[in-house]
């Protein structure tokens, strides 16, 4: 070849190897070095990359049809790419696909990036959707305004089989004390199950709203979720409502879990029906009105309450007309929903006398079984029998979730010193409350729900849940901003294995989450704790 020629030709190559390097998005990060949270079973680095750009295409099996369309749509978000549908496509294509005899937990997959296929193999449809998700994470960020005419986005080769440690990661959304529209908890939905969280606890009642339709007992929505704290009206799920917010979670691999709290935390329920509130203490003429007389006369409805103290509100334990209540509303809620669990509450019981709690606990808890559902109850409710298929939250005493245990009921862990995200970051966070703790993103992380107790092992512990408590909390960005980035490491609490969870690394893999969510508009906390950059 001529001298000139090879100039020529050189200068050709550097100048549409530059050019590709122009659209092409971020640098190639080795498959170890990626930023994946959960952090996954294993990783394994393999030699060259492949390239996702206009031409790749996406097969997969009729019954995946679900999670394929939501990759697609995700994956243009990200990267402004449709992936065409070519069924048997062999190059440039990513692949899902069902293996029902794969060596894996049911929750489990394998994915694997080769230079001209990925494939994302599970046993089941949630392992290949959990796998989709490490997926989206391995493609580079980038700005949304960066999208040049031909982008491209290149993953390292390699390989990952991962599974959860846990089979219940949850988050809970309390609706009740301030109000939420569908909307929202949709957004919530398509956040946190980019996290492998694949169940969603819905606090539907409280002392302060009521916030899904019962048909039987009308009242409960129309006047108990006019308000919420503060004062300003409320809102409420219609049935319909409701099944729409299962099924957009149930595409997204969540599983909802509703609770209506009982026999405490019931003020608006008491104010829709008189004839459930036992009146705990008649106020002397002229007496201030304090938590304890909040409920007046026995019968009577009581007055709404939009403020945010606990404890002050029970069920009419003694009258009949309350069991067929609560059973009215297990079955109806029960019959809209296809998760396993009925979440009956039972927290801050503080005005039921033991010997009426204890029972009253035991028949809704018959109830909840006579509808086909688990019992879930806040950890009080281990002061009843409690059933060896029930579940006790362990929210506040350890020694409540050593009672179920040694019942032979298993365990759910959301301790509120680690897991509260109502809880302040530290003294300065401007929402939120501070009674059990400031919870920094280190200590949302680093601890284990094996070493809480030394009488709670792995065997009882069927998961983790962090609550989002809201007296504090009115909108999108203030849910957000407690929410983002504690959840990020409870869920891998939750779902990697012990000895893979280190608070360095994730203090490395987080950031790039941060500029995700930055690019997404998600309100997240820079803690201080990450060096964002
Ligand atoms: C305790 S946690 C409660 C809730 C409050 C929360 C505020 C639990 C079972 N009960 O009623 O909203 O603290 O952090």
């Amino acid at each position: 070849m001529k001298l000139k020629n090879l100039i020529g030709k050189t200068f050709v190559l550097l100048i549409s190897g530059a050019l590709l390097f122009s659209c092409d998005s971020g640098k190639n990060v080795k498959m170890s070095q990626s930023s994946i949270i959960p952090i996954p079973v294993s990783l394994t680095d393999a030699q060259g990359s492949f390239t996702i750009n206009s031409e790749t295409k996406l097969s997969f099996q009729p019954e995946l049809a679900n999670e394929a369309q939501l990759l697609i749509q995700r994956l243009k978000t990200l990267t402004s790419l449709d992936l065409e549908i070519e069924e048997g496509a062999i190059d440039n294509v990513i692949d899902l696909s069902l293996n029902p005899n794969a060596s894996l937990p049911d929750e489990g997959y394998i994915l694997e990036i080769g230079k001209e296929k990925i494939t994302v193999t599970g046993k089941t449809a949630s392992g290949i959707f959990w796998g989709t998700q490490t997926l989206l994470q391995l493609i580079p960020n980038v700005e949304r305004t960066d999208f040049g005419p031909n982008p491209q986005f290149k993953i390292s080769s390699g390989s990952v089989e991962d599974y959860p440690e846990y089979e219940y990661r949850g988050m809970m959304m309390d609706v009740a004390r301030h109000f939420f529209p569908v909307a929202e908890i949709k957004h919530l939905i398509d956040q946190i199950s980019q996290y492998k969280i694949n169940h969603l606890h819905l606090h539907l009642s409280d002392d302060q709203g009521w916030r899904i339709e019962i048909k039987s007992w009308p009242k409960l929505t129309e006047i108990g979720g006019s308000t919420q704290v503060g004062g300003e009206s409320g809102g409420y799920y219609t049935q319909e409502d409701y099944k729409e917010i299962v099924r957009y979670a149930q595409e997204r691999h969540i599983t909802i879990v509703p609770e209506i709290d009982m026999p405490g935390h019931t003020n608006s329920a008491l104010a829709a029906y008189g004839e459930l509130n036992p009146g705990i203490k008649v106020p002397e003429k002229g007496a201030v009105v304090t938590e304890q007389t909040r409920m007046g006369v026995a019968g009577q409805p009581t007055p709404l309450y939009t403020g945010t103290e606990v404890g002050f509100s029970t069920l009419d334990t003694d009258n009949p007309v309350t069991y067929q209540f609560i059973e009215d509303v297990i079955r109806e809620i029960s019959e809209i929903t296809p998760g396993p669990y009925f979440h009956i509450g039972g927290d801050e019981s503080h005005v039921t006398e033991m010997e009426d709690y204890i029972p009253f606990i035991e028949r809704a808890q018959d109830l909840v079984t006579k509808y086909g559902k688990r019992t879930l109850g806040w950890d009080e409710v281990a002061h009843a029998q409690l059933l060896p298929t029930s579940v006790a939250q362990y929210w506040a005493k350890s020694e409540n979730a050593v009672m179920a245990i040694e019942q032979g009921a298993k365990v759910l862990i959301s301790p509120a010193t680690k897991v509260y995200l109502d809880m302040k970051y530290d003294s300065t966070t401007h929402i939120g409350l501070s009674w059990a703790a400031y919870i920094e993103l280190d200590e949302a992380y680093n601890w284990d729900p094996t070493t809480l107790d030394e009488k709670i092992k792995r065997e009882h512990v069927i998961g983790v849940e962090a609550p989002l408590w809201t007296e504090t909390v009115t909108n999108r960005s203030e849910i957000e901003y407690l929410t983002f980035p504690r959840l990020a490491a409870i869920a891998e609490v939750a779902w990697s294995p012990k000895e893979k969870r280190d608070w360095e690394s994730f203090s490395r893999r987080v950031k790039f989450h941060g500029k995700r969510w930055e690019t997404e508009g998600i309100n997240f906390y820079k803690s201080p704790k990450v060096d964002w950059e």
